[in-house]
C-alpha cells in the first residue's frame, strides 16, 4: 500500500466518519490545482479525497460552502441521478482542516471515464448535453446566496491588464522571452474582452454558471458513454454562459491537448466543435438570451485567450498558480492556448453558423 503523507491520510478518513479501515490509496491526476486521492476501504467502498490548494483557494469554506449549496440544488432536480455526495464531519462540516492547516473534503467515488482530448463525436455531443442540463439546472439558483470564491476568475478585461502589469514589472526577468505571445495578446485584446465587457454592462446576463467546462469534468458511464454527472464545483458562481460553452470547446474540440508543444498540429476541429455545439444548444436554447446564443461561439475564442493570458501570466511571475511538470510547462502551455484561439478566429464565422443552425432548430 502506498502512503502518500506518511499514513497521515488514514487520521483525515476517519473524520469524515468512513466506518471501515482504509485498505489502500492510488494518487490520482486529476486537474493542475487540487491534489487527489482515491481512498480504497477494507469494506470494498471507494472515496475521493482531495486537498485543496489554498493559494488558489484563498478562502476554501467558502468554496465547500457554495458546494453545499448547489449540491443540495442539483440533488432536488434531480434525486434519481448520479450525484455528488460530500461527507461531513462529526461537527457537520463538509472538510476537515488538519493540524498543518491543509484542508480537505471527501466525496463518494464515481465508477466513470473522463477524457482529457476526445476524438469520439458522440462523446462530444454528450458533454454539451451534459453542460447544457447542468445551466438549466441551475438556471432558477439564487445567485445572491454564492460567495465568489476567486474574484474576477473570468474578467478577461482585469486578466489582460495584470498580465501586462507583470509583463512590465518582470518579477522573474522573463518577459523578453514573450514578446512575441503578448504583442499577439494586444492584437486581438478588444475581441477577447469584448463579451466580459457585455457582461459587465449588463447586455449579456449573468447567471450562475460552472464555470471550469473542461471536457474532463465530465463523468460519462465506462459502457455507454452517457454523461453521469458533471464534476468539479469549486468555481460554480456568477459568470457567463459563452464561457462555459467556450472552455468545452477549448479543452475539447482542438487537434491536441492543452499543453501540446508542436504547433502546428494544434488547431479548432470544426466537426467536434459542430458535435459540442449542438449538445449544448439544443439543451440551452430555450433558456438562453438571443445574444448570449449569438455569441456563444466567440466565447471560445474570449476564454482560450484568457486561458493563454491566465498560464502566461504564471509563467511571468513564477510559476505559483499552476502546477507543472517541467520549466517551461506554463509558456508551452500558453503558446498552445494562443495558436489554438488564433485558429478559432479565423473560423469564427463557420462557427456562428453552426451555433445559429442548431439554435434554429
Ligand atoms: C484549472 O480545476 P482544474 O485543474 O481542472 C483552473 C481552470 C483552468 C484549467 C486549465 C480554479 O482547472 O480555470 O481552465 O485549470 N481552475 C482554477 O486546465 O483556476
Ligand atoms: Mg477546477
Amino acid at each position: 500500500m502506498s502512503k502518500p503523507y506518511g499514513g497521515q491520510l488514514a487520521e483525515i478518513c476517519e473524520k469524515f466518519r468512513i466506518e471501515s479501515s482504509l485498505d489502500s490509496v492510488e494518487t490520482l491526476i486529476d486537474g493542475i490545482i487540487n491534489k487527489t486521492f482515491k481512498v480504497n476501504f477494507t469494506s470494498g467502498k471507494s472515496y475521493l479525497l482531495q486537498q485543496i490548494n489554498s493559494f488558489v483557494f484563498a478562502r476554501p469554506e467558502q468554496v465547500m460552502g457554495n458546494i453545499d449549496l448547489v449540491t443540495a440544488h442539483i440533488m432536488k432536480k434531480n434525486p434519481d441521478g448520479c450525484n455528488l455526495h460530500f461527507h461531513h464531519t462529526a461537527d457537520g462540516k463538509n472538510y476537515y482542516i488538519d493540524k498543518n492547516g491543509s484542508f480537505w473534503r471527501l466525496r463518494n467515488y464515481l465508477d466513470a471515464v473522463t477524457f482529457n482530448t476526445c476524438d469520439d463525436i458522440a462523446v462530444l455531443e454528450n458533454a454539451g448535453r451534459a453542460f447544457g442540463r447542468f445551466q438549466n439546472m441551475l438556471s432558477d439558483f439564487d445567485a445572491s446566496v454564492l460567495c465568489e470564491t476567486i474574484p474576477g476568475f473570468h474578467n478577461t478585461v482585469a486578466r489582460m491588464e495584470t498580465l501586462f502589469e507583470h509583463a512590465s514589472s518582470d518579477p522573474m526577468g522573463r518577459a523578453a522571452e514573450v514578446v512575441r505571445e503578448l504583442d499577439f495578446i494586444s492584437s486581438v485584446r478588444e475581441k477577447a474582452t469584448e463579451l466580459c465587457k457585455m457582461t459587465l454592462s449588463g447586455a449579456i446576463p449573468t447567471r450562475v454558471t460552472h464555470n471550469d467546462t473542461k471536457i474532463s469534468n465530465v463523468l460519462f458511464d465506462k459502457n455507454t458513454r452517457l454523461p453521469l454527472t458533471v464534476i468539479d464545483l469549486d468555481t460554480v458562481m456568477p459568470g457567463m454562459a459563452a464561457y462555459d460553452f467556450g472552455d468545452t470547446v477549448r479543452s475539447a474540440a482542438g487537434t491536441a491537448s492543452e499543453d501540446e508543444r508542436d504547433l502546428s498540429i494544434v488547431s479548432l476541429d470544426i466537426a467536434k466543435f459542430e458535435a459540442y455545439a449542438k449538445g449544448f444548444v439544443s439543451e440551452t436554447r430555450s433558456g438562453l438570451t438571443k445574444t448570449e446564443i449569438d455569441t456563444l461561439a466567440q466565447g471560445a475564442f474570449c476564454v482560450t485567450v484568457e486561458q493563454a493570458v491566465r498560464f502566461l501570466d504564471d509563467y511571468l511571475t513564477g510559476d505559483k498558480y499552476y502546477k507543472i511538470s517541467y520549466p517551461l510547462h506554463n509558456l508551452c502551455r500558453a503558446r498552445c492556448q494562443l495558436k489554438l484561439a488564433g485558429d478559432m478566429l479565423e473560423k469564427l464565422p463557420a462557427m456562428e453558423k453552426t451555433v445559429a443552425k442548431y439554435a434554429a432548430l
